[in-house]
């Protein structure tokens, strides 16, 4: 069985915690505060199942899992001495979170067979990784799997998708093999629809595109994302942030699906009652992704010389918005 170490426990640290634990795989998870290992380990860690359950809130299935909780600060040389079986790192955190610090500390930890897994919205983050952990022992993850945390330590899982996984670097025989006969292998024993994928960076640009057009918007407009397709302008707004990601993409020789705009749409009527992750962490006063997704699209283009106009006032919006509401 697979060795893993998730850390962050947010709705998709949670998800994949539980569900590797449920399916026998040695799962830790690591969080930073004191109380909130203690909450885990007397309550378990959450997942309620709204996928195949019930409609009915109450009758939704439940698992609870005890994986080991760790702190951040007490958190041992991942893989061990002995090096043996491949471990991998769940990296579930925010892209906030992402920082040079976190990469040090991480390279610092990396012990003999450990892969991080990234599991982040947004570009930039592994470029910043890769400055300190080995390229080749990074792997970008693309997942559509739908969860949100509940409360502490509980997390609903709201929609099964897929999750794609590739080389951050470059791809060895080494990478192939050890990915596909175990990373892939054990997700999907856990339950996950899991592949590899020889395209990643398509799958994480076709991502960015989405959340550049969702969650700004339904952070500034203060709506779910399904109230995207009925308000009126917000369909034009959205059109415009699609077609100027799409140009940049183009240029830069990123290969995107043809239905991707449909996809877009797909997504806002399959999460209609979600609130975006930006929504959610603008309403609670956190930091938003928005450097890593709005952000991340117009370091590309300033790169690139190409002007993205509808996405730099949605950036600036968002930027005097979190300012408006730490103040
Ligand atoms: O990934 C998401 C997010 O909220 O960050 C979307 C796809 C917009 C679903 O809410």
């Amino acid at each position: 069985m697979g060795r893993f170490t998730v850390i962050g426990a947010g709705a998709l640290g949670t998800l994949f915690a539980v569900k590797l634990s449920e399916a026998g795989h040695e799962v830790e998870i690591v969080v930073r505060r004191a109380e909130r290992r203690a909450e885990m380990e007397a309550a378990g860690l959450r997942l309620i199942d709204a996928v195949s359950g019930p409609e009915e809130k109450s009758a939704r299935a439940v698992i609870t899992a005890f994986p080991r909780v760790c702190l951040w600060d007490e958190m041992e040389a991942f893989g061990g001495e002995d090096g043996s079986g491949p471990h991998f790192i769940l990296l579930a955190v925010k892209q906030t979170a992402i920082t040079r610090e976190l990469g040090l500390e991480l390279g610092r930890r990396m012990g003999p067979s450990v892969w991080i897994v990234c599991l982040q919205n947004g570009i930039g983050h592994l470029e910043t990784l890769a400055a300190h952990v080995p390229a080749e022992r990074l792997l970008a993850a693309v997942t559509t799997e739908g969860a949100m945390i509940s409360s502490a330590g509980e997390a609903v899982h709201t929609g099964s998708g897929t999750t794609w996984i590739g080389a951050a670097g470059n791809e060895t025989v080494e990478f192939s093999e050890i990915v596909q006969k175990n990373l892939v292998y054990w997700l999907q024993l856990a339950g996950f629809s899991a592949s590899m994928s020889k395209n990643i960076s398509s799958r994480i640009w076709q991502k960015l595109l989405i959340n550049a057009v969702i969650n700004p918007l339904t952070t500034l407009l203060r709506v779910p994302n399904g109230e995207l397709l009925c308000l009126p302008g917000a369909g034009e707004l959205m059109r415009a942030l699609y077609e100027e990601g799409v140009a940049l993409a183009r240029a830069l020789d990123i290969r995107l699906e043809p239905d991707l705009w449909e996809q877009l749409q797909e997504v806002c009527r399959r999460t209609a009652n979600n609130r975006s992750s930006m929504l959610q962490d603008m309403t609670a006063g956190r930091a938003t992704e928005i450097d890593a997704i709005t952000g991340g699209l117009l370091r590309e283009a300033g790169r690139s010389g190409i002007a993205l106009p509808t996405h730099l006032t949605v950036y600036r919006l968002i930027k005097a918005a979190e300012a408006g509401h730490r103040s």
